[in-house]
């Protein structure tokens, strides 16, 4: 491993307390990803980045901004990368996945907040995490109380712009999002000093569907019954792909579905026979949030798809390329990005949709939602997604965690029972 100590030391982190982070990490690795059999090639990148994880990236960030470029740290996936990337910004995931990050969280946010939240928090309180050091400005959306009152904390000793996402999806709110997404693209000008084109914003538009399309083509190879890859790697790439540069993404995404789709061609699976076939929907699962994917995966079943921001919401739907003007461009924008069908938005159907047309193209055997505790959004929307998958008769499990350890034996009691009852049908 490289030595990271003095580029941590520069950016202000607290090395002790960090040290402490390091240490768990190769255990966890081990354990979820490197103990499984019969893994794709492929994923000797992720498996490198993840050991390195705040080491390789940050290096990159930190030689880009002593090249005079800007780094903007998001939230969500409502905030258009496009935009950032056509400015010659980059962008950077910055959600917590970690329970090692909520202690400092809770110092300042109310215990019943989410843990996504709190970690986020904590992890730049703290100072244990080099991307919330890094990033130049944090871009923040109004998308449920928690992270909006969390975002005014955050936004105390680093540039903070928060895009106001609404809660519906009428004609009316498009355009107020296409809005939104211009005047965000003025403060981007401004904070980078470059300006955005149609020309370069078309350029950006296409690197970001060409990742859109690569993470997709993973994707679709879970859907066939030889399933060439498990749940976790699945995640773990598209965890990274919220950090990694988009282009070299892209390019990483494509080779994996080379070999995945030789796989399927040879037959060659990472299932056992007959093992049950699980969609995950909820929140979000944060890198290096891997508990209930390393539950189910060794409870006799296997992930073959989440509905979920971690999961397709990321790549489905492509931006329309053939716009050249920049009114035109934000509005595209702002139409694919209204597509994405999170519990912020009322009413939200569009989730049901997606997750019982995901049931069939994946050939799903049970859903698993798995909500973070005091995310009210989606705890109150699983009572429609499980109405909607009994009425279709098909099994379904709802469940709520946070990141600590301590109900990971209760969690895989039920998981294995939800599991032996599918297999017994
Ligand atoms: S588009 S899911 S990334 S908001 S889990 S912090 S909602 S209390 S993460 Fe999300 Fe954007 Fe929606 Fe996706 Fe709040 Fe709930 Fe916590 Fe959440």
């Amino acid at each position: 491993m490289s030595d990271y100590r003095s580029m941590w030391q520069d950016l202000g982190m607290d090395l002790e307390n960090h040290d402490l982070l390091c240490q768990v990490l190769p255990t966890a690795v081990g354990d979820v990803f490197l103990s499984q059999k019969n893994r794709p090639k492929a994923m000797d990148f992720w498996d490198l980045v993840i050991s390195e994880v705040h080491g390789i990236r940050p290096a990159e960030l930190v030689k880009a901004q002593q090249e005079g470029r800007k780094v903007f740290g998001t939230f969500c996936v409502y905030v258009p990368d496009e935009v950032i990337i056509a400015a010659n910004g980059i962008v950077t995931g910055l959600c917590g996945g970690s329970q090692f990050w909520v202690p400092d969280g809770e110092k300042v946010l109310p215990k019943s907040t989410c843990p996504l939240v709190k970690a986020s928090v904590g992890a730049r309180l703290g100072r244990t995490c080099p991307f919330f050091r890094i990033a130049d400005m944090y871009v923040g959306e109004t998308t449920c109380d928690a992270k909006k009152k969390a975002y005014e904390i955050l936004g105390e000793d680093v540039p903070m712009y928060v895009m106001d996402v609404p809660q519906m999806k009428r004609p009316q709110d498009i355009v107020r999002w296409k809005d939104e997404i211009a005047a965000f693209a003025k403060r981007v000008e401004e904070f980078t000093g470059n300006t955005i084109t149609p020309q370069k914003l078309a350029e950006a538009i296409k690197v970001i569907n060409e990742r859109r399309k690569a993470l997709k083509r993973v994707f679709d190879c879970r859907k066939s019954e030889c399933l060439p890859i498990s749940g976790r790697d699945a995640l773990l790439m598209m965890q990274i792909s919220f950090f990694d540069d988009p282009v070299r993404c892209a390019k990483m995404c494509n080779r994996l579905a080379d070999e995945l789709e030789q796989r399927i061609k040879d037959g060659v699976s990472v299932a056992e026979a007959g093992a049950k076939r699980i969609l995950v929907t909820g929140t979000p699962l944060a890198v290096p949030n891997w508990k209930l994917h390393q539950i189910i995966e060794t409870s006799g079943a296997v992930v073959v798809c989440e509905e979920m921001c971690t999961g397709n919401r990321y790549f489905e739907n492509l931006v329309d390329e053939t716009q050249e003007t920049l009114e035109g461009q934000f509005m595209a924008l702002a139409e694919r990005y209204m597509k994405t069908n999170c519990a912020c938005f009322t009413p939200n159907k569009g989730r049901i949709d997606d997750i019982m047309r995901m049931v069939k193209e994946y050939h799903v055997d049970g859903v698993i939602d798995c909500n973070l505790k005091f995310c009210c959004l989606y705890d109150t929307e699983k009572y429609q997604v499980s109405r909607a998958l009994k009425e279709a008769g098909v099994p379904v499990l709802s469940l709520e965690t946070d990141y600590a350890d301590t109900d990971a034996e209760q969690l895989r009691t039920r998981v294995g029972a939800f599991v032996e009852m599918i297999s017994a049908k």
